[in-house]
């Protein structure tokens, strides 16, 4: 029998690579997408299988919308990735994000429950709701401490896929997922921005990259390697929560100086705070600015992740370690900018 997903945020980064994954495992796809005035499935052209996935008009604002899917597509495994997924927008959109982000999956979980429960759920859950961390490394055991609406509203999803688990025997998991990059990550997010942006200070279209909190340290890891711990957590018997991380933890001006090295720079760094900046030791420029209007009201300064539980449990490893993944984006960004492509 072949096997249907749902895989709702099919166009943002982990749906393409999911999407590819599952495919591959000979899954009939369907992804759904929400309205907007320009489609946007260049992830999905990127890994050439937007002709492979079904794409259905889902938006996880409407409770009548999400039910008409699921009764059409009764699908085996529901996905749910979509999200307001930029921590930043959430300080400016925290209704908005508590909407799509906290009442979206509860949304998807009571129309689950209406069909019988049967299909299994993943909801993608965040080591932002670990924030201001209470122990290191944060594990499935460490309490959470959300700072941003973004944190706080992914919690609450959090706890309501455990509660409709432990209330309604559904088989729902909830994959507690730190920062997971790759040259399909969002422009706005700090690896991509960091990767593009100096590949155009490279090829002369840019002259400056600016950034905010330079000292914030992050797991981050291949989302490739990601989808593939996020499947296996679905295929478990019984449900549970697990964390998938690297291990690791590197600044954004760890990551900066890795990201210049494949674009012919070396980064020497002057000042603190606000007032650093990084020079190109060649040549001399100034090329990397610290601006404060890319700082948090609230921030999280350390994210590092165990997953030991989904090793022994799952047998799942990440396989791409920091300076790889990071020359990954590096050197796509450098092809994308060179031949004058639009940024995914
Ligand atoms: P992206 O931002 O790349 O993708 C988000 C997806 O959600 C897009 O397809 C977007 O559609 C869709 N979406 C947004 N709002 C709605 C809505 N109202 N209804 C339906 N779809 C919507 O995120 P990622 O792929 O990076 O992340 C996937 C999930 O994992 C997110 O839930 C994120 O919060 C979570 N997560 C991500 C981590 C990471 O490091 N990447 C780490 C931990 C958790 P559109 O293309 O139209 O904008
Ligand atoms: P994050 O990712 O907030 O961890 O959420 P992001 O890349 O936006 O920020 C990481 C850290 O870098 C600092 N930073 C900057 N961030 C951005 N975006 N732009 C900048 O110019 C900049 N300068 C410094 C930030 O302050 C922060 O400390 C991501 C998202 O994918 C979430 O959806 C996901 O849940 C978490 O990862 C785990």
């Amino acid at each position: 029998m072949v096997k249907c997903a749902l895989i709702t945020g099919i166009s943002g980064q982990d749906g393409a690579y999911l999407a590819r994954f599952l495919l591959e495992k000979g899954y009939r796809v369907v992804g759904g997408t929400r309205r907007t005035s320009t489609r946007n499935l260049r992830r999905l052209e990127t890994l050439g299988i937007a002709a492979d996935v079904q794409l259905v008009d889902f938006d996880l604002f409407e409770l009548t919308n999400i039910a008409r899917v699921l009764d059409r597509i009764c699908p085996d495994e529901v996905y749910n990735l979509a999200a307001q997924s930029f921590v930043a927008i959430s300080f400016e959109q925290p209704l908005y994000t508590a909407e799509i982000d906290a009442l979206g999956p509860l949304r998807l979980l009571e129309a689950l429950r209406g069909l019988g429960g049967r299909t299994r759920f993943y909801q993608a859950s965040t080591s932002e709701m670990f924030g201001k961390v209470q122990a290191v490394p944060q594990d499935e055991r460490t309490p959470f401490y959300p700072r941003s609406p973004y944190g706080f509203a992914k919690l609450y999803a959090h706890w309501a896929t455990v509660n409709y688990r432990e209330s309604y025997g559904m088989h729902a998991t909830s994959g507690i997922l730190f920062n997971h990059e790759s040259p399909l990550r969002g422009i706005e997010f700090v690896t991509r921005k960091i990767t593009y942006e100096l590949a155009e200070v490279k090829h002369g279209r840019r002259e400056v990259v600016r950034l905010g909190n330079l000292e914030a340290r992050r797991d981050w890891g291949f989302a490739g390697d990601y989808v593939e711990g996020i499947w296996r957590m679905v295929q478990e018997d019984v449900a549970d929560d697990y964390v998938l991380a690297t291990g690791t933890a590197h600044s954004v001006r760890a990551f900066v100086e890795c990201a210049a090295v494949p674009l012919g720079f070396d980064i020497v760094w002057q000042g603190e705070g606000a007032g650093a900046s990084g020079t190109d030791r060649q040549s001399g420029r100034r090329i990397v600015e610290v601006d404060p209007a890319f700082f948090r009201p609230a921030e999280v300064d350390l994210l590092i992740g165990s997953s030991a539980k989904a090793r022994d449990r799952l047998g799942w490893i990440p396989r791409t370690g920091f300076a790889e993944l990071v020359a990954m984006m590096a050197e796509a960004d450098d092809r994308r900018v060179r031949n004058g492509e639009a940024p995914i």
